[in-house]
């Protein structure tokens, strides 16, 4: 389907719908708020009933958006189911009520008289929205226990779902969903270009634009980021065209920071930790770093970015917080397309972007959650660097000499640079592993020449053979 045929059915399903709910996903970011506020002001213009519904609280700095008292924390009670008795002929003594297995039994006892079916009538609560518009939620469990406590709404109510996250799963009825955008808000832009050119009414006022510019701001770093693409910057250009307060949103978003902020910064900075050799940089702050700083969890803001430029030779960097709650809740940042943030975050039941993820452990002490991610990570980065696990290997195979381990890593580092040189590293690096399928007393050297057009040294783990009485063989040769 066509973008612009999905853009059609959106704007198509928003015009025959009245009571919408818009829900942004959370924790909430300058994208989702955005996203969910623009929305409002565009679609009250079309005089529709709007509601914006936001679990968490929004983030002191972003307190500056236009008409940011418009999102509240709950949602109106959605599909009662009434049953009516008519007492005309019959008073009621009591009511009790039990379950019986999967029956639920409302019991009446009448003072005097009988009650019949007659008296009885059903009625259907009203359901008090016709259309829910999602925004930046890769999933509905990142709506909490707004989406939890009301599943059924969302079988009953068309869902459109506006994302831009590659772990998007399309629960909506109709999926706006984009992995190429920068942010929610440059999708939304031509959707509400869309609808004012429709309904021939000026959607997009200095107010919507500023929101819609703050996604794009917000969520490309200030165009700092790998995401941020010719688009954004057109998109941002149109929408300073349409009066988007570029400024205001620059000062509020980066050039406003606390002491207390600067406090913790620096608390999370001198606490960085380094694993030179797979490449890993990450910080942890605990609950009492907000306690000694006096600051706020929502402060370390964009502090991953600022771990991101302190540690140039990084390729995986994380920042874990520990939530009032007790839970772990982390930022993941990679510095190569070729490590896919999402789907480290996904083994951990969270999701983002390639290169920006996320995921909450709970039930862990801190130490415990850092300890379980640092190894992750590691696996990730020696199975992509090609570091070799000492002690694994030294028990699998331990009657033949090794290659030496530092040898190995001298030659992948050698490796990745020749590759990096020739900018061909990430197709050298996913090679996978060539298994071997000539009997024991492969003549290796034999092969060598047969290498040497390769454009960089290159090392390939080999598997080990299967057949009987190789077990002592050497796991792993070098080529070339
Ligand atoms: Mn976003």
């Amino acid at each position: 389907m066509s973008p612009n045929t999905t853009q059609k059915q959106v704007t198509d399903l928003i015009k025959r719908s009245e009571k919408i709910l818009v829900m942004p996903s959370s924790p909430p970011d300058g994208d989702s708020i955005g996203s969910a506020i623009a929305l409002y002001l565009a679609l009250h213009k079309l005089e529709k009933d709007v509601t914006v519904v936001c679990r968490d609280a929004i983030p002191e700095l972003l307190h500056f958006l236009p008409n940011v008292k418009v999102v509240g924390n709950q949602m109106a009670s959605s599909t009662d189911f009434v049953i009516s008795l008519n007492t005309k002929n019959v008073d009621i003594a009591d009511i009790k009520t039990s379950r019986e297995g999967n029956a639920f039994n409302i019991v009446l006892t009448p003072r005097e008289g009988r009650i019949t079916e007659d008296n009885i009538t059903f009625n259907k609560g009203e359901v008090d929205y016709d259309l829910i518009i999602t925004v930046d939620t890769a999933e509905l469990s990142q709506l909490g226990d707004l989406y939890e406590n009301n599943t059924e709404l969302f079988h009953q109510i068309p869902v459109i779902n506006i994302d831009h996250h590659v772990s998007n799963t399309h629960f909506g009825k109709i999926n706006c969903v984009d992995i190429m955008a920068s942010s929610t808000t440059e999708l939304l832009l031509p959707i509400l270009e869309e609808l004012a050119h429709e309904e021939s009414v000026d959607l997009i006022d200095s107010d919507v634009a500023t929101l819609l510019l703050t996604g794009i701001i917000t969520d490309t770093g200030s165009f700092q980021n790998a995401n941020t693409t010719p688009k954004s910057f057109a998109k941002a250009a149109q929408l300073i065209s349409y009066g988007a307060r570029q400024q205001e949103i620059i000062q509020h978003i980066y050039k406003t920071k606390q002491l207390s902020q600067l406090k913790l910064w620096g608390r999370v900075l001198t606490k960085i930790e380094t694993d030179e050799k797979h490449r890993i940089v990450w910080s942890v702050v605990t609950q009492q770093d907000f306690k000694d700083t006096e600051s706020m969890e929502e402060q370390t803001g964009d502090i991953i970015d600022e771990l991101m430029t302190n540690a140039p030779g990084a390729e995986v960097i994380f920042l874990m917080k520990e939530k009032e709650d007790g839970t772990a809740s982390v930022s993941l940042r990679t510095t190569s397309p070729s490590i896919d943030a999402s789907a480290i975050a996904e083994t951990f039941g969270g999701g983002g972007h390639a290169q920006a993820a996320g995921f909450r452990i709970s039930g862990k002490s801190v130490k415990d959650a850092e300890y379980e991610v640092i190894m992750k990570m590691r696996e990730v980065q020696a199975e992509r660097l090609g570091i070799i696990d000492e002690k694994a290997q030294a028990e699998e195979a331990p009657a033949e000499p090794m290659i030496d381990v530092e040898e190995l890593m001298h030659r992948a580092k050698e490796a990745e640079k020749a590759n990096q040189a020739l900018n061909v590293n990430d197709e050298v690096k996913e090679e996978a592993p060539v298994v071997s399928e000539e009997p024991a007393g492969e003549k290796v050297v034999e092969e060598k020449p047969k290498k040497k057009a390769k454009k960089a040294p290159d090392f390939k783990p080999k598997a080990p053979k299967t057949q009987a009485g190789d077990s002592a063989d050497v796991s792993y040769r070098f080529e070339d």
